[in-house]
């Protein structure tokens, strides 16, 4: 087990587009189980490969009270199931100490691979439905401030940028 650095906005990393994964090898199983010791230890319940420098189609996540349900999704693909829409106050580990109101798809169906490369396809609601959106976000290279005001985006961009030259990564 090993615990991974996580890129920061506004790190240009994060805009990439992760790439689907061809083969769930044993470096593709170990980096999920870095990435959950990773999670667990900041401590946030969700990361995505891209956040640790790794742009693959990875994610991982825990949105259960005692912490005791990691989640695995190779190649996630999600579709809202209906108009129904919920917000949260997200944050993210990439953007850490903000946290902003984002409203998505309340409901979306999630098909995916697990860390056995076996097919899951399930409904997702709640704040399992937002986390995984919010993940799948990140394979594309978008971040919840994207959808807040640019006003605010860029006062959190300024005040990161701040922190990053007292301690650069
Ligand atoms: C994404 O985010 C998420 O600012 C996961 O100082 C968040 O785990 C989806 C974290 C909310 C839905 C709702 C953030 C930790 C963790 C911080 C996280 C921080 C320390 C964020
Ligand atoms: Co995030």
């Amino acid at each position: 087990m090993a615990l991974l650095s996580i890129l920061e906005y506004p790190d240009h990393r994060l805009r990439k587009k992760a790439k689907p994964v061809t083969h769930i090898d044993a470096a593709l199983q170990q980096l999920a189980q870095d990435m959950l010791e990773t999670m667990y230890q900041a401590p946030g319940i969700g990361l995505a490969a891209i956040q640790v420098n790794r742009p693959v189609r990875l994610v991982v996540l825990d949105v259960s009270e005692e912490k005791n349900t990691p989640q695995i999704f190779f190649n996630p693909l999600l579709t809202p199931v209906d108009e129904s829409r919920n917000s949260y106050d997200e944050g993210c580990l990439s953007v850490p100490g903000f946290y902003e109101l984002v409203e998505r798809p309340a409901r979306v169906r999630v098909q995916a691979l697990n860390e056995q490369a076996i097919a899951l396809d399930f409904i997702a609601d709640g704040l399992l439905a937002t986390c995984i959106q919010h993940e799948v976000d990140h394979l594309n290279g978008k971040l919840f401030v994207d959808y807040i005001s640019s006003l605010k985006r860029e006062r959190i961009r300024k005040k990161l940028e701040k922190q990053h030259k007292g301690h650069p990564a």
